[in-house]
């Protein structure tokens, strides 16, 4: 579901899945249910489109995992400023994107922010950029989310899947994201190095300002950035053997 905004509502909900074509009526469903019944509200307007592959299909592992508990939304942010200056952003670049977090809940995609020039990378305004073309395969996933203690929930499979992909490209330093939905505080800051480092509490329960950014480095090659996160298809298969 990506929604036309001309008319200046809420972003509800969004999705964005890679399958073969015998589970379309599954899927098709699936993300129907979705935007129906959703915390931040009734949508008056819902849009589903899907279009075939052709580009080959690249299998990733899914990021390591590390759950951070906190006891406030302020120990969260500062847990994941901490975490990005690690993952080598620029002090000055996370209080410059910071600055701007609060202009950018609206963004319906995520924005991208170059660290090398400390400015917004992409031109996309309140639409930002939706990284597709990645899944998980459902029984995979839940085999993965048992052995790491984590709950199977389809937030965290789209959310872990959606950074496993991200990460991997050349210019990828770093992502920050917590949900614009009211009834979910938990949100992750990833990166190659850090893995996907999920922080329990990023916000305060029942506001609807979400977050999200990928921090890129436009010193290296990003011409093609924008469109691998849109078009290269990405599964994501966990195999023991890379966790032990
Ligand atoms: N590409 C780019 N940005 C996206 C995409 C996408 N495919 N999907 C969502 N966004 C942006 C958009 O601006 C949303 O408003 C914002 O991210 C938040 O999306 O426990 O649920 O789906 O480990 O509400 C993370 C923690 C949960 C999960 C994140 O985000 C866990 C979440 P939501
Ligand atoms: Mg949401």
């Amino acid at each position: 579901m990506n929604g036309s905004h001309e008319d200046g509502g809420k972003h509800i909900s969004g999705g964005e899945r890679l399958i073969p074509f015998h589970e379309m009526k599954r899927t098709i469903n699936a993300l129907l249910e979705k935007g129906l019944s959703h915390s931040r509200g009734k949508p008056d307007f819902m849009q589903i489109q899907f279009e075939e592959v052709h580009e080959p299909l690249k299998t990733i592992q899914p990021l390591p995992v590390h759950t951070n508990e906190v006891s406030c939304p302020e120990e969260g942010q500062k847990l994941a400023r901490l975490l990005l200056g690690r993952e080598g952003v620029p002090r000055k670049v996370i209080e410059k994107a910071y600055e701007q977090i609060p202009e950018w809940s609206g963004v319906r995609g995520a924005v991208v922010f170059d660290i090398h020039t400390g400015k917004r990378f992409d031109q996309t305004k309140e639409k930002g950029v939706r990284a597709s073309r990645m899944d998980w395969p459902d029984a995979n996933f839940e085999k993965w989310a048992l052995h790491c203690h984590v709950p199977a929930h389809s937030r965290i499979k789209e959310a872990l899947a959606l950074a496993s992909k991200v990460s991997q490209h050349p210019a990828a330093v770093a992502e920050l994201c917590w949900s614009d939905d009211p009834d979910y505080i938990t949100g992750y800051v990833a990166g190659k190095k850090m893995g996907y480092q999920r922080i329990t509490a990023m916000k305060e329960y029942g506001t609807e300002e979400g977050c999200r950014i990928f921090f890129i480095d436009g010193s290296k090659d990003v011409n093609t950035y924008i469109h691998d996160l849109e078009k290269q298809p990405i599964l994501i298969e966990w195999e023991e053997e890379h966790d032990l």
